[in-house]
């Protein structure tokens, strides 16, 4: 019995020695989940185990680094397979895991004019993607910015004449993004028509001044002769029909505008004649 015993001991103690007398060393590693074309990837080396001496990476597109943490950019899209060998001099280990790289949105906008005020504008969204996307930053470079996941357009009201570096990004589902900076100029656009022809052909059967926008505006019109030919409301955007307040078409001839104009900047009416005929 005793026999026995000192033979189970002596097993279990070579078992325990088989098992300390090899030493594990189990590889892994982490890398970030977004994966595009260009971007710059950290792998992280995540592996087990004392003594670990060295790491073969393997990026899986004819690419190797050989330190602990490494970083890798991929300039061909598609699947690879990415593999760490570890070693402690005398054991290896290694792991394989598959990346994918997807591509890029490239990201462009198309900028509209919107009635009534030449400060605001209408941006679209004109971005080339071959999968969903996801989210729209606009930074106009005058204070505002906006991320949004409204992909049709967005207007913005600019508060002052200039030029504006307008910043936007498209990210798409995959995480993958373009930016691009377009200078938008905008004007102070007061224009005043020189001649009227309310003959209802569609070709300036209105005498209409539009504001910037960031005023609002009213005109008086008069015969040549001092009449009150027509008194607007104050808005964004005025227009005469070519009529009397009695609603009956004015003769042909010279008349005389007076633009007031309200808004946060002092501004001087404007005064000027213009033409109607027919
Ligand atoms: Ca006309």
């Amino acid at each position: 019995m005793r026999f026995l015993q000192t033979k189970f001991f002596t097993l279990i103690f070579f078992m325990l020695t088989v098992e300390f007398s090899v030493a594990q060393i189990f590889a892994d590693f982490t890398f970030l989940n977004i994966t595009c074309k260009a971007d710059t990837i950290s792998f992280s080396d995540n592996s087990s185990g004392a003594s670990i001496s060295s790491w073969q990476w393997d990026f899986g597109d004819g690419q190797t680094a050989t330190t602990q943490k490494t970083k890798h950019v991929y300039n061909t899209l598609g699947d690879f397979t990415v593999k760490l060998v570890i070693s402690d001099g005398t054991n290896t280990d290694s792991v394989s895991k598959i990346i994918t790289i997807h591509k890029n949105p490239v990201a462009d906008f198309i900028v509209d004019s919107i009635p009534f005020s030449s400060y605001s504008k209408r941006f679209r969204d004109n971005s080339q993607s071959d999968t969903s996307k996801f989210s729209f930053e606009w930074n106009f470079n005058d204070g505002s910015a906006i991320i949004s996941t409204d992909s049709s357009f967005i207007n913005h009201k600019f508060p002052d004449k200039g030029t504006y570096n307008v910043y936007f990004n498209i990210t798409d589902v995959n995480g993958c993004d373009d930016e691009i900076i377009k200078n938008i100029t905008v004007f102070d656009n007061f224009v005043v028509p020189n001649v009227v022809t309310p003959n209802n052909d569609g070709l300036n059967d209105l005498f209409c001044i539009t504001s910037n926008g960031q005023v609002k505006i009213s005109i008086t019109i008069y015969s040549r002769w001092g009449s009150v030919m027509y008194e607007s409301q104050t808005a964004e955007q005025v227009c005469w029909d070519a009529r009397t307040p009695d609603g009956e078409k004015v003769q042909p001839g010279t008349y005389f505008y007076v633009i007031q104009i309200e808004g946060n900047i002092e501004y001087e009416p404007k005064k000027g004649f213009f033409n109607v005929f027919y």
